[in-house]
């Protein structure tokens, strides 16, 4: 197996039963070790004052954005948020366009248009990130309501926080994808809090039973365990996609770091953090890799070595032309009208 390969395009044969092999196994890792190592750079990027705005993590959550997207195929699409970095990377994304995002560079995958996680490159099946949460919900709702239309055999995945369970637009996209049996996948990343607001002070049921309300299945996965995402994924995806409708997957997890980088998340107790800690999903995958013999430090080391290798291409990046910044965000040109009414742009955005 080359660890210096992108990613395998499908990466397992999720139609097929979807078994890991130990190659996949090692993917998943890797998925994990690349978004960590990714996050600290930029984090220490940040703190020298070369990444503008501010800066998230999912430092301990990455687990959920890997299992997940590693459950997609290449013709579904993905809605991907601001702690789920892991899967731009099974989806292919280089890491120097990542990090070259983060900068503001012309080599980012918005070419400095917009700020850190705020982006999705369409080539591979990743909707650029909206902020206001949890719009991507209903955005990935819509999208599988026009892979219904049209007879399509692909899902639409979405990932959102807790704190997104507590608005409107929240049951507007179950209810909806409930009613349609749309083929949609959301993925509910329960890391504890929505900024500091505690679970217990957002909900009074477990929201994983709010799917059975909206007509569909919900499950709930530990989502420190990156395998076990992935088979809760790979399940919901099939579903999907055979006309079973939506899933539900609450992966519970922790955000082991503040909101942001400016929040030191004094209101966490300390011992919730230490609990955690020894959850830790990429420990956990390591363990599991190295009693099948896997040399997992030759594993590490490669990422490491990329991350360095893209830390310098990154920088290496200019700075985007200032005249060219309104180039690129809107749609150019004319729509062509399909028969059936939609219009659709080429170009830049590309097709969905
Ligand atoms: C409608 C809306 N209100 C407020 C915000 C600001 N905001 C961004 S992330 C966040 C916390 C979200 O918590 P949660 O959904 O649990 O996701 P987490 O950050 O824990 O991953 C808030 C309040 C926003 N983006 N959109
Ligand atoms: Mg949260």
């Amino acid at each position: 197996m080359s660890l210096d390969v992108a990613p395998p395009a499908r990466a397992v044969d999720v139609d097929q039963g979807g078994h890991l092999t130990v190659d996949d196994r090692v993917w998943l890792l890797r998925a994990m070790l690349v978004m960590r190592g990714l996050e600290e750079r930029a984090m220490s990027l940040y703190r020298q004052g070369r990444v503008p705005g501010s800066f998230y993590d999912g430092y301990g959550q990455e687990a959920v954005s890997a299992g997940a997207a590693f459950a997609t195929a290449p013709e579904d699409r993905l809605c991907i948020l601001h702690r789920d970095l892991a899967a731009h990377v099974i989806r292919g994304v280089a890491p120097a366009r990542i990090l070259a995002q983060y900068l503001g560079r012309e080599g980012g995958i918005t070419r400095g248009r917009d700020g850190n996680v705020h982006f999705g490159d369409r080539t591979v099946g990743c909707v650029g990130m909206v902020s206001m949460l949890p719009d991507m919900m209903l955005v990935a709702t819509g999208m599988a309501m026009a892979f219904k239309l049209r007879g399509e055999r692909r899902c639409a995945m979405t990932w959102f926080g807790d704190g997104s369970t507590s608005r409107g637009d929240f049951h507007e996209a179950m209810n909806w994808a409930g009613v349609q049996k749309l083929p949609v996948v959301f993925v509910l990343e329960n890391n504890q809090y929505a900024y500091s607001t505690p679970l217990d002070k957002q909900f009074a049921v477990d929201p994983v039973e709010r799917a059975a309300v909206y007509g569909f299945t919900g499950v709930k996965v530990d989502g420190n365990d990156v395998e076990a995402v992935f088979e809760a994924a790979r399940v919901a995806r099939g579903r999907a996609v055979d006309g079973g409708g939506p899933t539900l997957i609450e992966a519970v997890t922790m955000r082991m770091h503040g909101h942001a980088a400016h929040d030191d998340m004094k209101y966490v107790p300390r011992a919730q953090v230490d609990e955690w800690r020894a959850r830790d999903p990429i420990d956990r995958q390591e363990a599991r890799l190295a009693e099948l013999g896997v040399d997992v430090a030759a594993v590490r080391a490669s990422v490491t070595t990329e991350i360095d290798a893209a830390t310098e291409e990154a920088l290496a990046s200019p700075m985007p032309d200032p005249a060219s910044a309104a180039s690129g965000v809107f749609c150019e040109g004319e729509p062509e009208i399909l028969g059936d009414g939609v219009a659709r742009w080429s170009g830049f955005l590309g097709e969905a």
